[in-house]
Order: C-alpha cells, then structure tokens, then sequence
C-alpha cells in the first residue's frame, strides 16, 4: 500500500483523475491512498493568505513558508522519518521511469504543489527532501506534475496493472519505444494491417515488432538507444539503418 499526502491551494484538481480507470481500481484495491491538504486550512490569520510579495521587488507573489511548513509538519507527524518530502518545480530533477520506479519502493509520499510564481526557497531548503520537475515547459502551478507523479508511480504498484508481463509493457522498460499496434478490421478505408501479424508466425511477429521499435527509437528518439538493452541483433539492424536510411515505416 502507497500513501500520497498531497499539499495543495486547489485540492479538486486531483478529483477527476483520481476517480478514474487505474487510479480508481488502485483505491478500491487498498494499494494506493491519497489525502488531499488544502495549504489554506493551515493558515493562522483572518484573511488565509497564503502568498506574498517578492523581498528585493519584481513582479509576482511567492508563497508564503507558514502555512506549508505548518500543513506537512501537522500531516507527516507521526509519519517515518525517511518519508520523501517532494516538492514539485521546475528547477527540480526531470521525473522520468526511473523516478517512478524509486518512488515505488517507498509506503508514504508527500507532494508539494507550488502556485504563482514559485515558492519561499526556505521551503525548498528546510522542509522538501526532494524537487522534482515532469519536464521542460511552463506549468501555472504543481498540481499537474504531482498528479503525473501520482499516476506514474501507482502504475508500478505489485497488482495495479492486470497482467505485468503482458503485450502492453512501458514503453521504456527495455528502454525503446514500443512497436504499432493493431486491431480489426484487417483493412479500414484501404489501410492495411501489416500482413505478418495476420501471418500466424509467431517467430516472425516478434521480429517485426522489435525491428520496429527499433527503426521507431532511432528515428524519433535516437537519444535512447544509448541506454538500451539491445542484443547483437539488435545491434546488426541498427548498423544497417544507421548504413541505408530507416527507409519509411515506423516514423
Ligand atoms: C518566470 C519564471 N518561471 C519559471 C520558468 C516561473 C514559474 C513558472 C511556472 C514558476 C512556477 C511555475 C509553476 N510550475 C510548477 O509549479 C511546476 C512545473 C513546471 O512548470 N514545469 C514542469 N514541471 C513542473 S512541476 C511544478
């Protein structure tokens, strides 16, 4: 069983995807929980301000360090003293399988989502453990990244997803992107299913799709293949597209 405490000025963000398909099977199996804190609830002053303005000028608010330090330290009480403390930004470390499979290890998690433009740096310095960013592109605030944590990691849970090891691995468990898939009809509007997986030879089908993950991973994201595992076949095939072009297909 993972816990989420999720730290947050908009809690009914979370409600949709959490209320979904895997999110939702994950709940009801008793392998994941979230609780959602709204920073709000743990301010001391008449109007619950939660931001203020930047020391040293500028334009923007920065919020406020009370409130969230008084939320995780009220939430994460009687919590381990190893429990991650992540607080979601763009400076953080880029999020990708291997975080989720990090995270995965760990039975609580808190998730800090800023807002405006950015947090009090002694949030970061004092209470965060962690700092995590989902990618090179301007978000309005953590919520998004955290629920993109939430559901990477929860997917890797023992008997969230029905059957590990089947068709539908993660796209980077080897480390390339996956082949096409297909399903009827076998022709629609004149477009073909490739007739090797019509063909029956099982030994065959797997080639094609290895090739063409392959031929996918080098033309979309050659980035990869620098850190795939990858058997001398795989190598061969390579060199050989590497030598005559990928020829169409996969792109
Ligand atoms: C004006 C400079 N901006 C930094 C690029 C300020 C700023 C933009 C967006 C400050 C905070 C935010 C809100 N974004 C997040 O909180 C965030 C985020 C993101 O913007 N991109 C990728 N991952 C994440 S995780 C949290």
């Amino acid at each position: 069983m993972l816990h989420f405490d999720v730290f947050t000025l908009f809690p009914t963000i979370f409600a949709s995807p959490l209320q979904e398909s895997i999110l939702k099977r994950a709940q009801e199996m008793g392998r994941l929980s979230v609780a959602l804190h709204d920073i709000r609830d743990y301010t001391t002053d008449k109007h619950h301000i939660t931001d203020d303005y930047p020391y040293g000028g500028g334009g923007g608010m920065v919020m406020k360090p009370e409130p969230i330090f008084a939320a995780v330290e009220a939430v994460l009480a009687e919590a381990l003293p190893e429990t991650p403390v992540i607080l979601l930004s763009p400076q953080g470390r880029l999020f990708n399988q291997a975080a989720a499979r990090e995270l995965a290890e760990h039975q609580r998690l808190a998730l800090i989502c800023g807002r405006y433009e950015g947090v009090d740096e002694r949030v970061r310095q004092f209470l965060a453990t962690d700092e995590i960013s989902i990618g090179d592109y301007v978000l309005s605030g953590g919520e998004l990244g955290a629920m993109v944590v939430v559901d990477a990691v929860t997917r890797l849970l023992p008997g969230v997803l029905g059957d590990p090891g089947a068709p539908f691995e993660d796209s980077h468990a080897d480390g390339l992107l996956e082949y096409p898939h297909y399903t009827r009809p076998a022709e629609y509007r004149g477009y073909k299913v490739p007739s090797v997986l019509l063909s029956g030879h099982h030994a065959e089908v797997t080639r094609w799709r290895r090739q063409a993950s392959l031929r996918r991973t080098f033309l979309r994201r050659p980035d990869l293949l620098a850190r795939a595992r990858l058997s001398e076949a795989d190598r061969v095939f390579l060199r050989q597209l590497e030598e005559v072009g990928a020829q169409g297909g996969g792109g």
